[in-house]
Parts: structure tokens; C-alpha cells; sequence
């Protein structure tokens, strides 16, 4: 390698970071990311020299591309991930931990000449619009071209961000690399109390793309804990009155339940003639903090989706399929005839034939050995696309001060036990709520169906430290507000005993949107339960819905027995953060349960 390499910065930090890092890997060449269209279409041609990307057609998908990963290599290894504090109490019962020491140790083994042959790339970062307060600079070091392409997606990566480490000494060290892409030499590690992130042997973009996941959630909310914000795995979307008034929500939930979907979801036609449009800011991650009026304020760190493919069409996402159109990175879907792309639930009819996700030929209606079909389309198939692709785009998404929150909206999946909505009675129920959350298994996961997996404020995987501490932040956030968002509890999926939804989803969604914004504005009582409040049926607008006869009643029942055995469950839950759980979490548990059973 060429050791004089001249780093465009004058970061002495920086610089040395790169130098001691390159030792370690041993690349045959350095080269900075600038953000240039220039460099990006060189690095394009690369990659498509190396068969790293395939080229879509360029007259239906313009600056569209495909990606095929490797096998094994299709999702967020979770089993692989560490949080590596130096007191183990700190990572908490919900991560995997590991002592620095060790887990530098260890990935040192694997990066140690793992970029023989390859250029390092230095992708200087913004999570965040450039110099905002809320922002956060890091700089990933990577030897995948596909991660550089994403991450300019992904991120606001470059000049920008490299002009504002001239400024400032601090940022997340991330170091990457593909490695053998070896799943027995694969390591995720965060070290946050040193900014650091090392992944090693995995070109996924859940555990490559460092500014997401890692970055932007894992070790953000050990630094909201300590600058006293949060960083949350949620949406954030405007919705726009007649009058033009636009409020805003941010809403978390667990994987499978329509994120992205609800944060650019066009209204449904009986809400239409009322005027109200949708903004979204973000589809996965806000940071938010309080600000001098007391209120809280968030902003979206990412500048793109990084979308599930299966299940994208026109009845669930139009904007999405609008979004897709061009510049965008498809990964792991099936390739057609006609240089496009096709993914389970996609628009329109199957192709006949195509290349499927693993690069081999694949036929309708193919079966393997066993009977069952195959599938063209991995289900964790993705696509990559700039936010400012999607017509719904907010226009406030590169403000600096981000946008006001009147809501907190968790959900969750529950066929049986959560009415369609509820309101918390405070911050601190609403912070049990939050912690509470869970949903059950559907066909589509492993393991047993219904069985419920608890995902607090559907953070679980994302959580950087010890989430009794969490919780604490939460409820000590709450303190720190004159007029903190009002905090509902969502659940789209309930059923009847026949096992059929009982709620339409998808646009109708807005009609509940509609009543948490109502009571935000006090412009409707509504019926005190155990549980929380829940809409009294005239204050919710039907038009243009028909619910099945006694559908809404349904919809909005509490069971209490079923509450008092839920509360068994949350009981062992909160018992595994032993005296680190906030004392206000067990308050809140037995006011619900002695609640439920006056209420039997
Ligand atoms: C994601 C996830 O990819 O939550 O956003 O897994
Ligand atoms: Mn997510």
C-alpha cells in the first residue's frame, strides 16, 4: 500500500484512525468519497465489472441496479451482534455482550489483511442534516464498493460531512469490511462507550451499512442517554389538515407490521374529500429531543429507505412503487427477462421465467424437492432508494430543527388481545406501554405461531446498553417536558374467532391517525378503560368504510382476565432487568392490574 497517501483533512485524529486501521487491514489503496456524481458513476462501472452490481434496464429503471449477496449472508445476524461495554451490566439482559479486550481481539484476527487486494474506501457521513444540532458525523472505513453506493443513499456522505470534521474531533469510528464473507467469521461489535463500530464478514446491509442500524440506533441511544435525547426505531410522518396545519407523529413498530407503509400512506378515499395529505419525514429511525418550548422535536438521521421488497405494490405502498422508479439498489430480488424486477406480492401477474435472488434460473410455479415453491425473491429482499425519490417526501426533511411531535405512537401485532387503539393516562403509563409492547408470531417467522416476543418499544435488537437504564431515560425524558406528546398503543392486526381481520389496514389507518390527532388538538372526550382511553365509536369518521356488523365492538374490547394474564407474562419480562427496572415500570404494572381486576 502506499503509506504516503495524502488524506484530504487536516483531522489529525481522523487521519491517524485511518493510517492505524489500513495497517491492520492492508489494503492496496485508500480512496475517499467525496459524493461526486463523478465517483459514484466510477464506482458504478466498477462494480459492475466485478459483477458486484448487475445493470438494470435503464430505460424503465433509470440509475437502477441489482445486487446479489452471498447465501448466507440475507439478514442482520442478531446472534452475531455485541454491544462491548467495559461492565457487562451496562450492555444489560438484552444484548449480547462482550469485554473490549476480547471482541478486538477476536475481529482484529479476521480484519488482519482482509483488504488485501481491495481499495479501503473513507466514507465521511452525516447521520442527520449537516450541522444541525441533532446530528451525529461518522466516518465508515469499507472495502465494498455496494456499501459505498448505499451509504450515499443512505446517508448524506462526502464533501459536506468531511468539511464538518474540520470542524469537529468527534465522530463514530466504523470499520468494515466483507472479509471472507465467512458466517464463522462474521463479528458485529459496538464499542459505544469509544464510538466505535467493527463489523466484519458481512456485506448485508442491516450489518454493513454502518450509519443505520449501529450508527443510528445502537450507539445514538447510549449517546441520547448521556446528552439526554433518544434515538428510536420509528417513523416519523406529517399529517396535513384542510387548513394546511401540519402535526406530526413518530410511531414504533416491530418488524412486519406496515412502518414504512403507514409513514407514506395516501389517504383513503372517504378522507380524501377532507383535504388531509400525508409528509413523510422517515420510515425507520428518529432522534428527538426537547426543546426550549418544552416540547419535543425529532428529525429523521437517514436520507433513504432501505425497503422490503415482498409485499411492495400498489394497494399497500403506491409511493413506495412510485419511489423506485429510478436510482435505486435492489438487492436480492428476482432478475426478468426484460432487465426489471419482480418480488412475491409485487404488482401485477408473475413472469414466467427470470434469474431468482441466487442467481439461478427460475420458472413460475417451481417447486423444490420437497414440494414447497421456490422462491424468486428472498423474503428479506430489499431495495435502497434516496428519500427525496418519494412524492410524499416532507419538505421540512432537511431542516435543522426537525419537526414538532404531538404523538407517540407504539403497536404491535396481537390477533386476540389489544383494541385498535388506546391512549396511555400519562407519560409514565404511556413509558409502560412503550416497554410492554410485543407482538406474535405470524406463519411467515419461525418458531411457534402466536407465541408472543416482547420488543419493547420495538427496540429490543437495537437497544445499545442495558434497557432497564432505557426505560429510566424514558421516563426522566418525560421530566424534562412542559407539554410532552400525548403516548397511544396501535394494533392493526386483531381478528375475529374466525381467525379474519377485523380492521382493513393500510389507508384506513388514517382514520385512527385521525382520532390521535383529535385528542392531541382536546377536540374529543373519550371512555376511560383499565387499560387507557379508547375512541367513543361517533368521534372516529367511517365514511366511506363499512366495518362487518359489530366489527368496531370488537375492535375496541378489553378482556380483563386476558389483560391480568398478559400482566404474568410482563412480569417475567421485567424481572429479567432485575434491579436495574425502574420502580415506576412495577408501579405502573400493579395500577393496571388492580384496575383490571375492580373492572372484572
Ligand atoms: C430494518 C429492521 O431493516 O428493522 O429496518 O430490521
Ligand atoms: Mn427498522
Amino acid at each position: 500500500m502506499n503509506t504516503e497517501i495524502k488524506h484530504p483533512t487536516s483531522n489529525k485524529k481522523l487521519k491517524d484512525w485511518v493510517n492505524k486501521m489500513a495497517r491492520i487491514c492492508k489494503p492496496d489503496d485508500i480512496v475517499w468519497i467525496d459524493g461526486s456524481e463523478k465517483q459514484k458513476n466510477q464506482l458504478e462501472k466498477e462494480a459492475l465489472s466485478t459483477g458486484e452490481l448487475i445493470q438494470l434496464n435503464q430505460e424503465k429503471l433509470p440509475g437502477c441496479f441489482l445486487h446479489r449477496t452471498a447465501i448466507n449472508d440475507v439478514a442482520r445476524t442478531e446472534h452475531l451482534t455485541y454491544i462491548c461495554t467495559r461492565k457487562k451490566r451496562d450492555a444489560g439482559p438484552n444484548n449480547n455482550w462482550m469485554a473490549p479486550a476480547t471482541a478486538y481481539r477476536k475481529a482484529k484476527a479476521i480484519f488482519d489483511g482482509a483488504m488485501r487486494g481491495r481499495t479501503m474506501y473513507v466514507i465521511p457521513f452525516s447521520m442527520g442534516p449537516v450541522g444541525s444540532q441533532f446530528s451525529k458525523i461518522g466516518v465508515e472505513l469499507t472495502d465494498s464498493r455496494y456499501v459505498v453506493l448505499n451509504m450515499l443513499i443512505m446517508t448524506r456522505a462526502g464533501e459536506p460531512a468531511l468539511r464538518q470534521l474540520e470542524k469537529q474531533d468527534h465522530f463514530t469510528k466504523c470499520l468494515h469490511s466483507k472479509a471472507e464473507l465467512d458466517i464463522n467469521k462474521r463479528l458485529i461489535l459496538h464499542f459505544p462507550e469509544e464510538n466505535t463500530i467493527w463489523s466484519v464478514g458481512s456485506g448485508y446491509g442491516g450489518n454493513a451499512l454502518l450509519g443505520k442500524k449501529c450508527l443510528s440506533l445502537r450507539i445514538a441511544s447510549f449517546i441520547a442517554r448521556k446528552e439526554r435525547w433518544l434515538a428510536e426505531h420509528m417513523l416519523i410522518m406529517g399529517i396535513e389538515e384542510p387548513n394546511g396545519h401540519i402535526e406530526y407523529i413518530a410511531a414504533a413498530f416491530p418488524s412486519a407490521c406496515g412502518k414504512t407503509n403507514l409513514a407514506m400512506l395516501l389517504p383513503p378515499e372517504g378522507l380524501k374529500v377532507k383535504g388531509y395529505r400525508i409528509w413523510t419525514v422517515g420510515d425507520d429511525i428518529a432522534w428527538m429531543r426537547v426543546d426550549s418550548d418544552g416540547t419535543l422535536w425529532a428529525v429523521n438521521p437517514e436520507a433513504g429507505f432501505f425497503g422490503v421488497a415482498p409485499g411492495t405494490n400498489s394497494h399497500a405502498n403506491p409511493n413506495m412503487v412510485e419511489t423506485i422508479k429510478k436510482n435505486t439498489i435492489y438487492t436480492n430480488v428476482l432478475l426478468k427477462k426484460d432487465g426489471t424486477v419482480w418480488w412475491e406480492g409485487a404488482d401485477g401477474e408473475a413472469p414466467e421465467e427470470g434469474i431468482d435472488w441466487q442467481g439461478k434460473p427460475w420458472k413460475k410455479g417451481m417447486v423444490d424437492a420437497n414440494g414447497k415453491p421456490v422462491l424468486a425473491a428472498h423474503p428479506n429482499s430489499r431495495f435502497t432508494t434516496p428519500i427525496s425519490n418519494c412524492p410524499t417526501t416532507s419538505f421540512r426533511v432537511e431542516q435543522h430543527h426537525g419537526v414538532p411531535i404531538s404523538a407517540i405512537v407504539f403497536g404491535g401485532r396481537r390477533q386476540y388481545l389489544t383494541p385498535l387503539v388506546y391512549e396511555a393516562l400519562n407519560w409514565q403509563h404511556g413509558v409502560f406501554v412503550g416497554a410492554t409492547m410485543a407482538s406474535e408470531r405470524t406463519a411467515a417467522q419461525m418458531g411457534q405461531v402466536g407465541e408472543v416476543r416482547r420488543d419493547p418499544m420495538a427496540m429490543l435488537p437495537f437497544c445499545g446498553y442495558n434497557m432497564g437504564y432505557y426505560f429510566k431515560h424514558w421516563l426522566d425524558m418525560g421530566k424534562r417536558m412542559t407539554k410532552p406528546p400525548k403516548i397511544f398503543h396501535v394494533n392493526w392486526f386483531k381478528m375475529d374467532e374466525n381467525g379474519k381481520f377485523l380492521w382493513p389496514g393500510f389507508k384506513e389507518n388514517l382514520r385512527v391517525i385521525e382520532w390521535i390527532l383529535d385528542r392531541c388538538n382536546n377536540k374529543v372526550d373519550a371512555v376511560r378503560t383499565p387499560i387507557g382511553f379508547i375512541p367513543r365509536p361517533a368521534d372516529m369518521d367511517f365514511t366511506g368504510l363499512k366495518l362487518p356488523e359489530g366489527a368496531l365492538e370488537k375492535l375496541l374490547e378489553i378482556k380483563s382476565e386476558d389483560w391480568l394474564e398478559e400482566l404474568k407474562g410482563v412480569g417475567t419480562f421485567f424481572k429479567e432487568f432485575k434491579r436495574d427496572l425502574p420502580k415506576e415500570l412495577w408501579i405502573e404494572l400493579e395500577k393496571l392490574s388492580n384496575r383490571l381486576k375492580a373492572n372484572e
